[in-house]
């Protein structure tokens, strides 16, 4: 069942209509309590979604419709172990590798908990010996340089967290990452390092992805010409699930870590895969960093939904695509070290829930996933802005505020908050008529500039975004933050009853290529595809003839 077959869709269909005609700014007026009843918080962050066009009578309605799709029975199959990722056959655990307290999860007659914690154990230990300088390179050097080879849900984590926690970072060790097949990539890396004090960490969870494997053979190759084949037991380790291929590609065996195929790669940055975090904040931050996201779950698991962070995220990211239309949702951290957010939120939320098949197999006729996008601020704000105060489409935001910087210096820190909270204000107030004639007049301007000037001027405000105010970056609010946002994904899964966990449109692009290499490789004229592949393929061939 989807959302639109409950029995309130049509409730809050024709609620909907109603708070159309009313702007946030009346909601505010009419209710002097809005922020304290349309807010919540855990822990260090608050959730504050008062500046939606929604009222207590539209949120009631979406709460109902939650309880009638049995999301709370859905929450405990997630977290239970039952196989919902139905296409591929399996659970979908990435809270187990957060969850120190449960004893047993099984999954096919096997606890997985020993198989976490046996895994987690060995992943602590290597980062230990390699930040010690205990691992060594074959010439007997520490590692100074540590290398993550991976794409997708196998760099994106690492990437965004070492990013955002940067505060926490070991100064021994510099993080480097290779993910695109573009040949700049890894040479850009490969002159920043030498093969002496490099650990590569090929991450992939199935050791077949083409944009790695093509990587970590060059790197190989760049590896063995310095040091020789031998040298490759000694900067090389794998992060997982296929011990086989890691061990033909040379990697001893204690050096794989593996993780269990009921973790997806979107989802693994808790896991082994999270090894390049690991090693740069160490092992006691990566568990707050666990412990943040555990906090989240067991707020997910057993708080009402009417205060549950990550419901509440959720209906109201239903309430403004599936009522009020929005197609889009912008992530807009303002805090440097945040830059990687919103990328990483991307592949999170577009490759979960960019479906349009429902469970039964049946085409959806309703709008699911939002395009997201967005930017650190204040950078945003000079650029792409403009269309989320002025565009023809409303965008819903998404404005993460930590309170206090890694770096307060001077009146930055105030300044930063400031735009950011200035920002929430002015979309949902935006700017009258009135406002802005009076703004121009006291600019000295004429009646008939001003006449001219003015339908440009004039902002219509009623634009919705939601705020997390968070009092300062750290593993534990980190960890927290990102669940939350695994959480909201979840649940906006169960209201479009599509499965969040797979991701057939990119196992899609992993064989296409193979064709069309194929193509390129060979000397004949290519007919095989349309005009347009065939034009392009053969004219690749002939400017790269002379090379
Ligand atoms: C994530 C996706 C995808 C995956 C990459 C890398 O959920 O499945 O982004 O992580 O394609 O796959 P490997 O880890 O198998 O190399």
């Amino acid at each position: 069942m989807n959302f639109k077959e409950t029995s309130q869709y049509n409730l809050l269909k024709k609620h909907s209509v109603f708070l159309n005609g009313m702007s946030i700014k009346d909601l505010f007026s009419d209710n002097p309590k809005r922020f304290e009843e349309f807010s919540t918080s855990l822990g260090d962050i608050v959730f504050d979604y008062s500046k939606n066009q929604l009222d207590k009578k539209a949120m009631d309605f979406l709460i109902k419709m939650a309880e009638s799709l049995d999301l709370k029975l859905k929450i405990r199959d997630m977290f239970d172990g039952v196989k919902i990722n139905f296409t591929e056959k399996r659970a979908v655990l990435h809270t187990a590798l957060r969850d120190n307290l449960t004893k047993s999860i099984k999954v096919d007659g096997i606890n997985v908990i020993d198989d976490i914690k046996k895994n987690f154990d060995a992943m602590a230990e290597f980062v230990n010996d390699v930040r010690d300088g205990k691992f060594k390179g074959a010439t007997g050097e520490r590692i100074l340089d540590v290398v993550n080879i991976g794409i997708g849900g196998s760099y994106l984590g690492a990437k965004m967290a070492i990013e955002a926690l940067k505060p926490y970072k070991t100064p021994l060790i510099n993080f480097h990452f290779i993910s695109n097949i573009d040949g700049t990539d890894i040479s850009e890396v490969l002159k920043k390092i030498e093969p002496e004090t490099t650990l590569f960490v090929v991450a992939s969870k199935t050791f077949t992805t083409d944009e790695t494997m093509t990587n970590a053979n060059s790197a190989k190759k760049w590896l063995v010409e310095k040091l020789g084949e031998k040298a490759v037991k000694n900067h090389f380790c794998a992060l997982s699930t296929n011990k086989k291929l890691a061990g033909e590609f040379g990697i001893p065996e204690i050096q794989v870590f593996p993780f269990g195929d009921y973790v997806g790669g979107r989802y693994s940055m808790w896991g082994t895969i999270g090894l390049p975090i690991c090693m740069a904040i160490g092992v006691d931050n990566f568990k707050k960093f666990l412990g943040g996201a555990n906090l989240a779950d067991e707020h997910f698991r057993n708080t009402d939904f009417d205060k549950n962070i990550p419901v509440l995220m959720a209906l109201v990211s239903i309430w403004n695509i599936n009522f009020l239309e929005t197609v889009a949702e912008a992530v807009l951290p303002y805090d440097n070290y945040l830059k990687y957010l919103p990328l990483y939120l991307q592949q999170l939320v577009m490759e979960s829930n960019g479906k349009s098949v429902d469970k039964n197999g049946n085409p959806i006729k309703y709008q699911t996933s939002p395009i997201i996008f967005g930017d650190e601020g204040t950078n945003g704000q000079h650029s792409f802005y403009q269309l989320l105060h002025q565009g023809t489409e409303k965008i819903l935001c998404d404005f993460i505020i930590p309170v206090f910087s890694h770096n307060e210096i001077g009146e930055h820190q105030l300044k930063l908050l400031a735009n950011g909270i200035a920002q929430t204000e002015a979309l949902m107030k935006g700017k009258t008529k009135a406002e802005a004639e009076e703004e121009l007049r006291g600019q000295g301007m004429s009646d008939a500039e001003i006449k001219k000037l003015l339908p440009y001027k004039e902002f219509t405000g009623n634009r919705p975004s939601n705020t997390f105010l968070i009092k300062r970056i750290t593993p534990e609010t980190l960890g927290m933050l990102v669940a939350f946002y695994e959480h909201k994904t979840f649940v906006e899964g169960v209201f479009w009853d599509i499965n969040s966990f797979d991701q057939f449109g990119v196992e899609l692009g992993k064989q296409l290529a193979k064709n069309i290499v194929r193509d390129l490789k060979s000397d004949e004229i290519i007919t095989s595809h349309d005009s347009s592949t065939n034009g392009l393929i053969n004219m690749v061939k002939t400017l790269r003839e002379d090379m």
